[in-house]
C-alpha cells in the first residue's frame, strides 16, 4: 500500500502567527492520523542538520537563524500517499507559487517565512523523522480508517 509516514514542521512563524491548530486541523479533517507531536526549539546545530543539504546555498545561514529563532512544532502524520499529498498541501516552495487553498497560499507571502516544512521524499521522511522523533512516534489504531480508505 501507499500508507506511509512523513515529518512536517510549523516553523517558528507559524508558531508566532498563531498557526499550529489551523495546520493540524487541516490534515487531521483530511482524514490523515497523527502519530507524533512535539514543540522544540531548535539550536543552530540541528537547523544546520536538518537542512544539510542546503548547506551550500547562499541562504543556508539566514535559513537557519530563523529556522532556530524559536520553537517549532514537529509532527508525524501516517497515511496513503501522506509525503506527497502533505507536500501538495503545503503548497509551493515559494508563497507566489502557492495557490490559495494550500497552507503557503493562504498564510504566506516571503519565502524565508513560509510557515511549515514537509519531507520531500520518502528517503528524507526516514531520514528526518529519526532526527526529530529519535524516541519513536504512536502506532495507535485509528477506528475511522474505514470511512477514509476504501
Ligand atoms: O522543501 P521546501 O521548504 O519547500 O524548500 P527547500 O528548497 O527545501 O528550501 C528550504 C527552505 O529554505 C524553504 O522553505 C525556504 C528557504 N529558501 C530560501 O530562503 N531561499 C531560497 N532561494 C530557497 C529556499
Ligand atoms: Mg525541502
Amino acid at each position: 500500500t501507499n500508507q506511509e509516514r512523513t515529518f512536517l514542521a510549523v516553523k517558528p512563524d507559524g508558531v508566532q502567527r498563531a498557526l499550529v491548530g489551523d495546520i493540524i486541523a487541516r490534515f487531521e479533517k483530511r482524514g490523515y492520523k497523527l502519530v507524533g507531536l512535539k514543540m522544540v526549539w531548535p539550536t543552530k546545530e540541528m537547523a544546520e542538520a536538518h537542512y544539510a543539504d542546503l548547506s551550500k546555498k547562499p541562504f543556508f545561514g539566514g535559513l537557519t537563524s530563523f529556522f532556530s529563532s524559536g520553537p517549532i512544532v514537529c509532527m508525524c502524520w501516517e497515511g496513503k500517499d501522506i509525503i506527497k499529498q502533505g507536500r501538495q498541501m503545503l503548497g509551493e516552495t515559494q508563497p507566489l507559487a502557492s495557490k490559495p487553498g494550500s497552507i503557503r497560499g493562504d498564510f504566506s507571502i516571503d519565502l524565508g517565512r513560509n510557515i511549515c516544512h514537509g519531507s520531500d521524499s520518502p528517503e528524507s521522511a526516514a531520514h528526518e523523522l529519526k532526527m526529530w522523533f529519535p524516541e519513536g512516534v504512536n502506532d495507535w489504531g485509528k477506528t475511522v480508517d474505514s470511512w477514509v480508505y476504501e
